[in-house]
């Protein structure tokens, strides 16, 4: 039942599998819990609308976790030709490698005194114009780090953990499965039961991605290990969002599964106390690598 380390390039019939996600039925159905959802989407102006998409079911019992996500669209290979390794800040040691998609639920923490709104960043969230949302520029509306979607064994880190933005560990690939239990920190719990926890799935496809993004160096300080400066904007920029809500069967054709979903959605904690530093510096250090379409094909 849990694939654990098979997470890296199970790429085959993804897209039917989406599909059938969305229709409805939760894939991995804990015995009892609560079950929340998202839709990931595009990021506005980082990934153009469409191009990539996903789902992600995410059962809670008490602090035990179990993650059913699908993803497709995303960047599927990094690039091998040294030049252009060199000009994103990637280490040759990856060339070729699947691009890693760093993935976390992101929220609020208290215990940060970090905000994060709940909320995935529109256009708008381009404070220098320059056509590109960074991680420090959504960084109030998702706020930092709580939980890392990482294929470790044993699985998630908290905010400070090294996994946050370890690229060995992250799913990789255009499109993935991820299917796993993993324990939640308290900030992520709190996060998801009042509806401020958001999925962030990081790393742009350089094949559409914004101009920016390949020439502005990274917001979060992040240079890979090996690399002789930091890493493009386009390694650690949101690709896709989205806010995982308590499941409401009501808004699905014929909907019947549904287990006391209302109490879960409790009034928000404004708790928004936008921006810090901190929540932008931890906002999605996201890391990884692109590849630029020029000349390998997908
Ligand atoms: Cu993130």
């Amino acid at each position: 039942m849990q694939k654990k380390n098979k997470v890296l390039l199970s790429a085959v019939p993804i897209a039917a599998c989406v599909a059938a996600l969305g229709a409805g039925a939760p894939a991995a159905h804990a015995a009892s819990g609560t079950t929340y959802r998202a839709t990931l989407a595009a990021v506005p102006l980082n990934t153009p609308s469409g191009a990539a998409s996903g789902t992600i079911t995410v059962t809670l019992n008490g602090n035990q976790a179990t993650i059913s996500e699908h993803v497709s669209g995303l960047a599927t290979k990094l690039p091998t030709d040294k030049k252009t390794l060199d000009a994103l800040g990637i280490p040759a040691a990856f060339a070729g490698a699947p691009f890693p998609h760093v993935q976390h639920i992101h929220g609020p923490d208290a215990a940060l005194g970090a905000g994060g709104a709940g909320t995935c960043p529109t256009s708008a969230a381009d404070s220098n114009h320059d056509g590109l949302i960074t991680t420090g520029e959504a960084g109030d509306n998702y706020g930092p780090i709580l939980s890392t979607l990482s294929t470790a064994p044993g699985g998630t880190g908290d905010e400070k953990s090294a996994d946050a933005t370890n690229v060995k560990i992250a799913p990789g690939g255009g499109s993935f499965t991820y299917n796993r239990t993993i324990t939640l920190s308290s900030a992520s719990q709190a996060a998801i039961t009042s509806g401020k926890a958001v999925i962030v799935v990081h790393g742009l496809n350089p094949a559409n991605a914004p101009k920016a993004s390949l020439t502005v160096p990274n917001d979060v300080g992040l240079t890979l290990p090996g690399a002789s400066k930091p890493v493009a904007a386009i390694a650690t920029s949101p690709a896709l969002c989205g806010v995982l809500q308590a499941s409401q069967m009501s808004t699905m054709p014929g909907g019947g599964v549904n287990t006391g979903f209302a109490s879960t959605k409790s009034t928000t904690n404004t708790t928004a106390m936008a921006g810090g530093a901190a929540a932008i510096a931890l906002g999605g250090a996201g890391v990884v690598l692109m590849r630029r379409r020029k000349h390998t094909t997908v």
